[in-house]
């Protein structure tokens, strides 16, 4: 809480082109709380790096991203939309939450070990405490609720517990937060394989659907979707390329399963393939055209990170003080 006011707080990293998974698990749920709550929606470059970049196009998807969350409808006026390397607390308070946050707890983390596997020639310290760095984004805004993806919703629950231990030895420092994982979108697969997570650093792209793919190459992609056995459309565990594609159809749609698979009654792969593709064509062309708007426009964006950054800076400034202040650091005025 910031006041009176429930703080929600999400991000994305700027690792590669934002996916249809990254879209229906998390950017698309962030704009139900701009009304009510007050808003921090961050462009993760500092979390990117923990896998190596280009310079020039980590540079580049960062503006790419920040238009992005304005092309999905996020007011800049109602949200605080930032770069989170341009707020240089974050990085302050999660060397903080090292010292709080155990090696055992680190090593049981899921995208640890995944990511450790996917690049075994580059095991750095930041991929082990990217979860810390994690937990400071989130901490330092007092945030109540975070609109994530299933995958991420372990760090967020280590979020609480250093929080908490915290809270525990310096008591009323953090609010303690709560995940939010929207019930349909919320683990997008591989349309090349359904039994993993849909990525934007997958290196076949026609895994992988991305926001910004132009109409032809969605419903391409779809067409070549690996599906299952059979010739109904169903939703069940033994059909996971299927049920896969139902959700995104779902998601863009608003119909339900039983809706969906009533509508393909008697019909074969070929249709619903090409239905789901020509729907999330339809449902990413205003994004899609308002996103061009923004890009072509460097300096409208660059006045926005700035900003961001100051208003977010306001906040994180304060948390930051309290936490040294608690802590036994001296503090000058
Ligand atoms: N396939 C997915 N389905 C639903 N939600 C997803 N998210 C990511 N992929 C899916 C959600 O998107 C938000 C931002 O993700 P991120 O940029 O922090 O990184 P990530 O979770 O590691 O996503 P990627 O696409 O897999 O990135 P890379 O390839 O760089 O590792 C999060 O809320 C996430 O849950």
């Amino acid at each position: 809480m910031l006041g009176e006011q429930k703080v929600s707080y999400s991000g994305v990293q700027p690792s590669g082109n934002l996916t249809i998974g990254n879209y229906l698990g998390a950017i698309r749920n962030f704009k139900q709380y701009s009304e009510q709550y007050k808003t921090f929606y961050c462009v993760v470059d500092e979390h990117a790096i923990t896998v190596r970049q280009v310079p020039a196009e980590l540079r580049r998807r960062t503006y790419e991203t920040l238009a992005l969350y304005m092309a999905c409808g996020l007011d800049p006026e109602k949200n605080t939309l930032y770069v989170q390397s341009m707020v240089h607390e974050h990085a302050e308070l999660a060397w903080i939450l090292n010292c709080f946050t155990m090696f055992g707890e680190l090593s049981r983390m899921t995208q640890f070990k995944d990511k450790s596997a996917k690049h075994a020639d580059n095991i750095n310290a930041g991929l082990f405490t990217y979860p810390t760095l994690m937990a400071a984004d989130i901490l330092l805004y007092q945030t109540d609720v975070v609109p994530v993806g299933i995958d991420q919703k372990q760090h967020v629950e280590l979020c609480r517990d250093i929080a908490e231990r915290f809270n525990q030895i310096y008591p009323g420092t953090f609010t303690v937060p709560e995940p939010v994982i929207a019930k349909s979108g919320m683990k997008i697969m591989s349309l090349a394989d359904p039994t993993k997570k849909m990525s934007k650093s997958d290196e076949n792209a026609n895994a992988v659907v991305y926001i910004l793919d132009d109409r032809d190459t969605i419903i391409r992609k779809f067409k070549r979707a690996v599906t299952d056995s059979g010739s109904e459309v169903r939703y069940s565990p033994d059909k996971p390329g299927v049920s896969n594609l139902m959700s995104i159809y779902s998601c863009f749609t608003g119909k339900s399963f039983e809706e969906i698979e009533h509508e393909f009654e008697g019909k074969g792969y070929g249709d619903f393939k090409l239905a789901v593709g020509e729907t999330t064509a339809d449902a990413l062309a205003a994004v899609q055209s308002e996103y061009n708007l923004l890009l072509a426009d460097k300096a409208g964006l660059e006045a926005q990170m700035k900003k961001g950054a100051e208003e977010a800076s306001y906040y994180a400034r304060r948390t930051l003080s309290k936490v040294q202040k608690k802590l036994g650091f001296v503090q000058l005025h």
